[in-house]
């Protein structure tokens, strides 16, 4: 097959000196961070939809993209060709995952039996192309929402149909992940949710969508699928309410339908930002639920209240979420799914390069700094000392259970006021992130 991406060679890691801008300054695959390959803590993936299916289009104008190797009309062979460019770009840029959604990577065709063949005839060429380079699928996940029949949303559609159809199409993409080897599944909302309550039955809908999630894990470890679900966090966009608004919304869906111990949280840096929350909120709170899955990598614009996906650069932004994903553990089986496209502006192949290696330097840079902080517990002191008062014999039986509204009461009546509060020294936490940030 012809080279799509021609003089640009395999980049490489030439340290924070380097000027060479097709070349990783931070990220060194190999390198050990906390006793582990940089590779293994981050688990980067190109997300296929951005990187090979965008086309720049926006609400006021038709795509943008310079993209040589794609067919006037998308065809299963254009679709099949798509896979060699798709792993080329990939090899070249040293990443050992990819993500993909049914119709991303096959054209649809015109009844459900040609989608099922197209996806077929396209997923043994992923699978040889996986052979051939080593490259592996992170997840997989269905597109349930472009297409008119999930007008209405798919699972919580008011059409049981449209419900019966994303099943069947939902059973197809969980066999094509588990014949790629993916080490996970994806549910994102989609259409589920609502753009008037008025005309919307809000509870039959959630029953729905719990039941189609608990056909799908079923049917998934019936057919000896082990992978981890998750389900990715939304608040809006395109409905004005989506059922899986921030992660504590998930959560507490996932334990009142019981789901929990089957999915875990996809959680993604935009989508965050939309619910009202910072990224490390989001990872904060799933991690101590024990539901910190994966996470899909990108970022917001302060002065564009959209989900504009563009691609992290923020070493500080980076820095809070290698943190707090050192600290519950790290994401394996997930990773760090790039749902970031180039901008419509940047339309030339090598944009998707520059895109992808600023992304990953700016995780490999922010795990490097979260590392150095927990090496010399420059946070974790500070955080201890804050609240060091739950360490005396009181704060210990508060949280043992062991103290009662009548103790504590008869407690404070002979004491007569609480001890006085210390400073919470925000501007000093601040200030030790800055000085990390200079060394690192
Ligand atoms: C859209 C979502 C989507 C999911 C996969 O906003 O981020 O890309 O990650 O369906
Ligand atoms: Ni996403
Ligand atoms: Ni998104």
């Amino acid at each position: 097959m012809a080279e799509a991406f021609t003089g640009i060679e395999k980049i490489r890691y030439e340290g924070p000196s380097s000027t060479n801008m097709l070349a990783f300054r931070h990220y060194d695959a190999d390198a050990l961070v906390e006793g582990k390959p940089m590779r293994d803590h981050l688990r980067f993936a190109v997300a296929y939809w951005h990187a090979f299916r965008g086309t720049g289009a926006d609400p006021f104008g038709p795509g943008t993209m310079l993209r040589p190797w794609e067919a006037a009309v998308d065809s299963v062979d254009n679709a099949v060709a798509r896979v060699g460019v798709a792993f080329e770009f990939m090899q070249k840029l040293g990443v050992d995952y990819y993500c993909f959604h049914d119709r991303d990577v096959a054209p649809e065709g015109a009844s459900l039996t040609e989608a099922n063949a197209n996806l077929d005839r396209v997923a043994d060429a992923l699978a040889a192309a996986q052979e051939r380079t080593g490259i592996k699928l992170l997840w997989g996940t269905a597109n349930l929402f472009s297409n008119p029949r999930y007008v209405h949303g798919a699972a919580t559609s008011c059409n049981v149909e449209t419900f019966a159809y994303a099943a069947a199409q939902v059973k197809k993409a969980i066999e094509v992940t588990h014949r790629l080897g993916g080490s996970g599944y994806t549910f994102w909302g989609g259409r589920e949710g609502y753009q008037c309550l008025w005309n919307t039955d809000m509870k039959r809908e959630t029953d729905h969508l719990a039941r189609f999630m608990h056909m799908a894990v079923d049917y998934a470890r019936e057919i000896g699928f082990t992978g981890q679900f998750y389900f990715e966090p939304k608040p809006r966009e395109p409905m004005k309410h989506q059922y899986d608004f921030d992660a504590a919304t998930c959560i507490n869906f996932l334990r009142a339908y019981g789901l929990e111990k089957h999915v875990k949280m996809n959680l993604e840096t935009n989508h965050a930002t939309l619910a009202g929350h910072e990224i490390q909120h989001e990872l904060e709170y799933a991690g101590m639920q024990g539901f910190l899955g994966s996470v899909d990598a990108n970022t917001g614009d302060t002065l564009v209240g959209w989900d504009t996906d563009q691609f992290p650069t923020s070493i500080y932004m980076t820095t809070q979420m290698m943190y707090s994903i050192l600290k519950y553990g790290g994401l394996a089986p997930g990773g760090i799914n790039f749902d970031a496209k180039v901008r419509r502006e940047s339309f030339e192949p090598v944009d998707l390069f520059h895109a992808h290696i600023g992304g990953m330097d700016a995780f490999a840079r922010g795990l490097k700094i979260a590392a150095a902080l927990r090496a010399d517990g420059a946070i974790q002191k500070l955080v201890e000392e804050r609240y060091a008062s739950w360490s005396s014999d009181l704060g210990k039986q508060i949280e043992a259970g062991s103290e009662s509204f009548a103790s504590l009461e008869k407690l404070m009546l002979a004491k007569g006021d609480a001890a006085a509060c210390t400073s919470g020294r925000q501007e000093l936490f601040e200030n030790v992130i800055n000085r990390y940030l200079d060394n690192a």
